[in-house]
């Protein structure tokens, strides 16, 4: 049974909790760890005991930006007798839950889902699901709510940009929109190191990156109908070759969706646990992933999908989007 809250409604659960427990989701992006952070750091602020954990150390990019204190280890029994309230942040559903290792979180928890995917399954016992750019953005919000005029703080202002400016590709994705520049003014005026924020993520990349890139490039990109699909399989040597960390590769895909024509962008690897990994962007709206990635047993949202495969083969799943691709699009 879902049960959908207002936001009003969360923050007063918020209000009456005596200590809260932050999680995010699996392989954390910049939303990921900038809302939960940003949150974890509001709420310390506010003078709340508000406890923040990843199930494994965030990727190396995040590192600067992972400001409040944070453990990753916890175990149930902590979990329930420590917590009067658990949230659950930028998580579509259970599968993609990052708690530390043996922690279950579900509905049997006093759980606050507060997510901006449109997907989400609803799986805890109180729902705020806003469509938004990045789920930081519905944490500004919150912040209002929960404290009207009262001025966001520099770091937690640099962490909801980071939110921001991650799950919006520097504002070129589908998804931007004038409230993501609104709240950005916001955050911006607050003091958010938004330089900073784009130096590291987005103009600076390691040349070993950049030699994958154009190995990938060069050897590893298809085309197909008639340029409007780009499918890049990545092969585990090559990943290996380039000493790259899959999970500090934020806007990998987007080096493929900038190919003129390229209308869908699908990337698939295989994770270190055997794990076939896809990615998935929309440059058009008429043929959007989302609908692809559920297909798939995946999910995200609709220009912006992906899907976790347990045992899934790269070349066989290739040739199944494709199928489907064209079924679907008639491209
Ligand atoms: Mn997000």
């Amino acid at each position: 049974m879902s049960n959908i809250i207002s936001l009003a409604q969360a923050a007063d659960l918020i209000t009456a909790a005596q200590s809260i427990a932050v999680f995010t989701h699996e392989n954390p992006d910049g939303d990921a760890i900038g809302s939960s952070t940003g949150l974890t750091l509001l709420l310390r602020e506010a003078g709340k005991k508000c406890d923040l954990f990843f199930s494994s150390e965030p990727p190396a990019i995040y590192r600067p930006f992972t400001t409040a204190e944070y453990s990753t280890s916890l175990s149930q029994e902590e979990l329930v007798s420590n917590y009067d309230l658990v949230i659950q942040l930028d998580t579509a559903n259970t599968k993609r839950i990052a708690a530390p290792h043996g922690v279950i979180i579900d509905a049997e928890l006093p759980l606050l889902v507060i997510d901006h995917h449109v997907d989400n399954q609803q799986y805890g016992r109180w729902n705020v699901i806003k469509e938004k750019t990045a789920t930081a953005g519905i944490i500004a919000e919150l912040s209002d709510i929960l404290a009207p005029g009262h001025k966001i703080s520099q770091q937690v202002a640099t962490l909801l940009m980071l939110g921001l400016v991650t799950d919006s590709g520097c504002f070129r994705f589908d998804n931007t929109n004038p409230e993501a520049f609104h709240t950005a003014g916001k955050l911006l005026e607050a003091g958010a190191a938004y330089k900073e924020i784009i130096e590291r993520i987005f103009f600076s990349k390691p040349l070993n990156r950049l030699k994958f890139e154009s190995e990938l490039l060069s050897n590893h990109l298809e085309l197909y109908c008639n340029g409007k699909v780009a499918l890049v399989k990545i092969p585990s040597e090559i990943i290996a070759k380039y000493d790259i960390i899959m999970a500090d590769t934020e806007g990998l895909i987007d080096v493929f969706r900038a190919i003129d024509g390229v209308e869908i962008t699908i990337m698939m690897y295989y994770r270190a646990n055997g794990m076939l990994k896809i990615s998935t962007r929309a440059s058009n709206p008429e043929h959007p992933v989302g609908p692809i990635a559920r297909a798939l047993g995946g999910g995200g949202h609709e220009m912006a999908a992906g899907c976790l495969l347990p045992d899934g083969d790269m070349d066989a799943t290739a040739a199944k989007i494709i199928d489907l691709i064209r079924e679907k699009y008639q491209l």
